[in-house]
């Protein structure tokens, strides 16, 4: 049997999605800013698509959707945006929030930018993995420009105060960004009702293609190009239109927003099966409470085993999971975001992530849940550590 439990780094491409790709990869070829028919012929497509992401996401016509490359490239355009329109021409202003548990395209930009000039500040978790809205308040400043808060962070599933923060940020003045990857097809999201300025998303982690995702950009909050040369995207980003990924995303994402309450029903049913049943094994920590996260999401540390240990005996028997972001994983590090939660430098290197989506089964699940359980008792039979530390107990 083979389980894939690591939805939280890419998701299977929806079957429907892919049937609607397949004719740009045939007779539908032409690039939608040609003027003859082959150009025509695609141009219907993509309204389609984009109308499909306002409707999902509820953006207000008068918003943008930006279509990029992947969230790593919105989240880029944001926050080197901000810089070259704000902070460049009044260095008065240079100081964002942010959190510590970011994606590396956020932290690692902010990193790049500080270099310039930008000060960053960024605000810690606590040990459940949660950012509490008054400390991201707090961190704020007359010199503040931005605040950027992911909407779910990828790791713990935690679910951060957007709707607070966004609206503290209006009121003050401040523009407010969400990478929201991980929120879409989680969590109900209605950009009528927020004052969130720019919100990144990517296809392929709500069963689209890889290497497509967008930026929704509210009205008058308009930034510089990040990628210059060609007209497309209404001269707001250039480079020949993906017409066969962004025709995939359209539907990915209103079939993922349409599937939202089974994610919180069926998947959340499945996902508290296995974590109760991983709880049963004595000497076992999951970040954060369930209701607190995302439906699909938990990540888990086993005293005394070892992630990558844990990680092998599960592909072994052909189940996929993983330590943490795939994005760090080649260096085998300590996982970040239990880092940032947990004094204790074990539970980095224990932890393990283990994420749902709606075509897992109860089948793979209890499947998951016998090869779990066994692992762990085999792993922590070897584990010289988890011996040691039980005789001291
Ligand atoms: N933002 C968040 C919150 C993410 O989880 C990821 C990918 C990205 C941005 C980057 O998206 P991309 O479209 O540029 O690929 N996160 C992970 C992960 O958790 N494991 O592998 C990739």
């Amino acid at each position: 049997m083979r389980v894939y439990l690591d939805n939280n780094a890419t998701t299977k491409i929806d079957p429907l999605v892919k049937v609607k790709m397949q004719p740009f990869f045939e007779d539908l070829y032409g690039n939608p800013n040609s003027l003859h028919q082959y150009g025509m012929d695609v141009r219907p497509a993509l309204n389609v698509a984009l109308g499909e992401m306002y409707d999902a996401l509820r953006v207000p016509d008068a918003d943008d959707i930006l279509i990029t490359s992947c969230a790593t490239e919105s989240n880029n355009a944001v926050l080197k945006g901000i810089f070259f329109k704000y902070i460049l021409k009044n260095p008065e202003k240079n100081h964002i929030v942010t959190t510590s548990v970011e994606h590396p395209s956020v932290l690692d930009t902010l990193l790049y930018l500080s270099d310039f000039g930008v000060d960053v500040t960024y605000v810690d978790v606590d040990e459940n993995g949660a950012i509490s809205a008054e400390a991201m308040k707090a961190a704020v400043t007359d010199k503040t420009i931005l605040i950027s808060m992911m909407w779910a962070n990828n790791e713990t599933g935690m679910i951060f105060p957007v709707e607070e923060v966004s609206a503290f940020a209006k009121e003050k003045g401040i523009l407010f960004h969400t990478d929201a990857v991980q929120a879409i097809g989680k969590l109900p999201i209605d950009l009528t009702k927020t004052n969130v300025d720019y919100l990144t998303f990517s296809a392929h982690k709500f069963h689209g293609p890889k290497g497509i995702g967008g930026l929704c950009v509210k009205k008058g909050k308009s930034l510089p190009n990040l990628l210059h040369g060609g007209e497309q995207m209404g001269g707001k980003r250039a480079g020949t239109l993906n017409v066969a990924y962004i025709v995939g995303m359209g539907l990915a994402m209103k079939q993922t927003v349409n599937h939202v309450q089974m994610m919180n029903t069926y998947v959340r049913k499945l996902r508290d099966k296995l974590e109760d049943a991983i709880m049963q094994i004595p000497d076992t920590i999951v970040v954060g409470p369930r209701e607190m996260r995302t439906p699909n999401t938990i990540l888990i540390s086993l005293r005394g085993v070892e992630g990558e240990s844990m990680l092998w005996d599960l592909n072994k028997a052909g189940i996929a999971a993983s330590t943490g972001s795939a994005c760090a994983s080649e260096s085998l590090e300590a996982n970040p975001v239990m880092s940032a939660i947990g004094e204790d430098p074990e539970l980095a290197h224990t932890a393990m992530r283990l994420s749902l989506s709606r075509f897992t089964t109860e089948e793979e699940v209890d499947y998951t849940i016998d090869v779990f359980t066994k692992a762990a008792e085999r792993l922590r039979s070897i584990s010289s550590t988890y011996a040691y530390t039980n005789e001291v107990a």
